[in-house]
């Protein structure tokens, strides 16, 4: 049969890269980034969706759970069984302790709509996504100082002058269309300055490097502002007119000196100053990266608003080549998607998580997922009973896997939805395989940016085993609990909806997968943007945090140094494989097997150990791992570094089971320790030792 090549989204991370996928005989044979939108571009592991649509090592069909919880004995059942199971056991639980009693958490993204419906529907004000092990303290450092979420400004990386990265690694953390606009902003003459405890790839193609001693980030950014400010190097106009603060700012940061963080961070005072000047001199032009995975420590929270105070003492919030403001449709003159969530009035019950009431200076939207878990233990402020998990897997992407199963011990019902296998399903009462990217639609989803645009997934071919789609799964249960609204039986008739009155239709999609809602990027001047601050202004010290109770200048505490003989466990990404999920992708665990453990070459000899070597690393509870040694200068010597997401034991993922070590298991008491200014889990408190075998 002749080939064709379809739009989709690739699903392969939490980008969501637009793509096209040639499809012969009804099956997807190869895949490539969208042309219009990425010239073709693609990472490796997007590159293996065919794989892992063919993989057998996956749940085939519905499963319920025979054995006890974790026991991995599973009765195969269809999709009605299946469902009539997990609706029946919602009525009864929602029947005795209210719809409040069921949580959702998911993998974010930009579909959130049609699960938000859901469980709007259901009467339940508890639908959370993971970013507490992921992004929150970016998110609250955005709206703690500019009001707007993360997701409010773009990094215009095409057009900057000067791109600084802290603790991201954009060339290995993969964002495919940033990767291309990072190097092309380079082409253009724009420098990299990368800050990171490690050398990375990134910090292989930097101008600047700067090897700082774990967790000290938020000193290095005080001593940043510190210089700006006592050189005359910020904008001053920029700052007398839309920053509130700047007085307190100034008379805070006057300890923290170059020759300070010098001695602290372990990094030349004269660097830095050079940096501070390389800055003022690159102006506006400047992206000082917030991060994106910070859930690391206690003051990451501080290191991303510090991020963004820098950005804003160079004027570079609200400029090309800098943050530019988001537009959305109706800032081009168009109207938006009608929303899936409308169909159902809000909730008037508070949140199991606090947030909103306890927290009140939090962003609703996602929640605090950690925090929802305690409810299911103390029943305070009521009992969570039901869990959907659904495209997460918080037994690995959470610290303590012992602790976090314990606190599930309360659950009356625990179901995953998944294309793979993960810890989480393995553990939950009900497993409901989810179709691949490759074989399941989405609703549309509108992105906001400098071009505002709509974009779709469509299917592209039938799944291999028998699952489902996110939204015939909704539908399904939909039906099921008297939900008749959400009950679909043509996606057509959700992406119609959606469309109504926007002007779009689904034929649109057609040409590039995506619509553009306006010809070319809008560049909105700050004086023109209403920013949600209290003040109205970039705030330095924020309103609604001090209200809530938090100082949001506190005093810079020095993160203790490991004590002899121990490292501090750091973790990252690496181009080929996502988080705890692809490991066991053919493609790609035979690119990457297992994970290692950079170590500085000092600490090595300390230990005796050499590199390749198999090692033993113990964690605070006595807990042990073995991994091979990854001995180099290009780490600091407090760390010890490992990419996350290997260290698998599922007797049904041959390939990944037993390899390498799972980071989040060195983290005993990792679950409490969460920072109640910026929300995130703080998962790089924790000291491992090491040990030759
Ligand atoms: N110790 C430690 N913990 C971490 C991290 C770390 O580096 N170290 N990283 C943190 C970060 S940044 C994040 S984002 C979280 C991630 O952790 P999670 O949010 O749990 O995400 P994934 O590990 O990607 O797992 C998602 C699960 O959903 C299934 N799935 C179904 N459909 C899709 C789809 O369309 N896309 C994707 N991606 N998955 C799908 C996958 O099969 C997989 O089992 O973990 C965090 N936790
Ligand atoms: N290939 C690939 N790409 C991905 C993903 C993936 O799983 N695989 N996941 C996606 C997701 S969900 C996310 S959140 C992003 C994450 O994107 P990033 O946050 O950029 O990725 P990481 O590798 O977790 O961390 C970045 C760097 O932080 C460094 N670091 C660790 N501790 C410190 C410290 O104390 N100070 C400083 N300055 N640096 C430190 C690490 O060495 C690492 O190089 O990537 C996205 N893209
Ligand atoms: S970065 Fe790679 S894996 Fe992630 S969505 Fe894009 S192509 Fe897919
Ligand atoms: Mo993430």
């Amino acid at each position: 049969m002749a080939m064709k090549t379809k739009f989709s989204v690739c699903g392969m991370c939490s980008v969501r890269c637009p793509i096209q996928v040639d499809v012969q005989d009804s099956k997807a044979i190869r895949i490539e980034g969208n042309q219009f939108a990425l010239k073709g571009g693609l990472c490796p592991r997007g590159a293996a969706g065919i794989a892992l649509e063919q993989d057998p090592e996956k749940p085939q069909t519905p499963l319920i759970r025979v054995g006890a919880r974790g026991e991995g004995k599973w009765k195969a059942v269809s999709w009605d069984e299946a469902f009539d199971y997990v609706a029946d056991k919602l009525k009864t639980i929602m029947a005795e302790h209210g719809p409040r009693s069921v949580l959702w958490s998911d993998r974010g993204g930009p579909f959130p709509d049609l699960p938000k419906a859901f469980m709007r529907g259901l009467g339940s004000p508890n639908y959370c996504n993971h970013d507490v092990a992921c992004a929150r303290n970016v998110q609250h450092g955005a709206m703690s100082t500019i009001g707007l979420g993360r997701k409010g400004v773009a990094y215009d990386l095409r057009n900057a002058k000067h791109i600084i990265l802290q603790t991201r690694n954009i060339m290995e953390a993969v964002n495919v269309a940033e990767v291309n606009a990072t190097l092309d902003g380079m082409a253009g003459g724009a420098k990299l300055t990368v800050i990171d405890i490690r050398a990375s790839v990134s910090a292989s193609k930097a101008d600047n490097f700067f090897m700082i001693r774990p967790g000290t980030d938020y000193g290095f950014n005080l001593a940043v502002i510190h210089t700006l400010i006592n050189e005359n190097l910020y904008n001053k106009e920029y700052v007398d007119q839309f920053v509130e603060g700047f007085e307190e700012l100034q008379s805070f940061v006057q300890p923290y000196t170059a020759e300070w963080a010098a001695e602290e961070c372990g990094v030349p005072a004269e660097s830095i100053r050079d940096l501070a000047r390389q800055l003022a001199a690159a102006a506006p032009s400047v992206i000082w990266h917030p991060g994106w995975m910070v859930a690391r420590y206690s003051n990451s929270f501080q290191v991303c608003r510090t991020a963004y105070i820098i950005n804003a003492l160079l004027g570079s919030i609200g400029a090309k080549g800098g943050l530019p403001f988001v537009n959305s449709p109706k800032d081009v003159g168009r109207k938006g998607l009608k929303k899936l969530v409308d169909l159902f009035p809000k909730p008037e019950e508070k949140r199991a998580d606090g947030v909103g009431w306890k927290h009140p200076q939090f962003d609703a939207g996602p929640g605090l997922v950690n925090q929802a878990y305690d409810a299911i233990v103390t029943g305070d402020p009521y009992p969570i009973r039901a869990y959907l998990c659904w495209r997460h897997d918080p037994i690995m992407s959470m610290p303590d896997p012992a602790a976090l199963k314990k606190k599930w011990e309360g659950l009356d019902l625990l179901v995953s939805i998944t294309f793979s296998w993960s810890d989480t399903a393995w553990h939950s009462d009900v497993v409901l395989p989810l179709s691949t990217y490759l074989a399941r639609e989405s609703i549309i989803a509108g992105k906001s940016g400098l071009k505002p645009q709509f974009f779709v997934r469509k299917r592209v071919q039938e799944p291999t085993f028998d699952s489902k789609a996110d939204w015939e799964i909704i539908s399904g249960l939909s039906k099921r609990l008297g939900l008749d609204a959400l009950v679909f039986d043509r996606i057509e008739d959700i992406w119609n909806y959606q469309l109504e009155g926007t002007g779009v239709t689904i034929d649109d999609f057609d040409a590039k997968g995506f619509v553009e809602l306006a010809d070319k990027p809008l560049y909105r001047p700050i004086s023109e943007a209403k920013l949600p601050t209290l003040s109205g202004k970039i705030e330095m010290v924020s309103g609604k945090w001090t209200q809530a109770g938090h100082n949001t200048l506190p005093e810079y505490k020095s993160p203790q140094s490991p004590p002899a003989g121990l490292f501090r466990i750091t973790f990252g990404r690496v181009a080929i494989h996502t988080q705890g999920h692809t490991v066991n992708n053919p493609l790609l665990f035979e690119l990457m097997p297992e994970n290692i453990a950079w170590m500085h070459t000092s600490r090595a000899e300390e230990l005796g150990i050499v590199n390749d070597e198999l090692i033993e690393i113990v964690a605070a509870d006595g807990s042990t791992g073995r991994i091979k040694a990854f001995v180099t200068d290009c780490i600091h010597p407090e760390a010890l570094f490992m990419v996350h997401g290997f260290g698998h034991r599922l007797p049904v993922e041959s390939r990944a089971f037993g390899k390498g070590v799972a980071d989040n298991e060195l983290m005993p008491g990792g679950l409490e320790n969460w920072d109640k200014g910026g929300g995130c889990i703080s998962m790089q408190e924790h000291f491992v030792s090491v040990r030759k075998i």
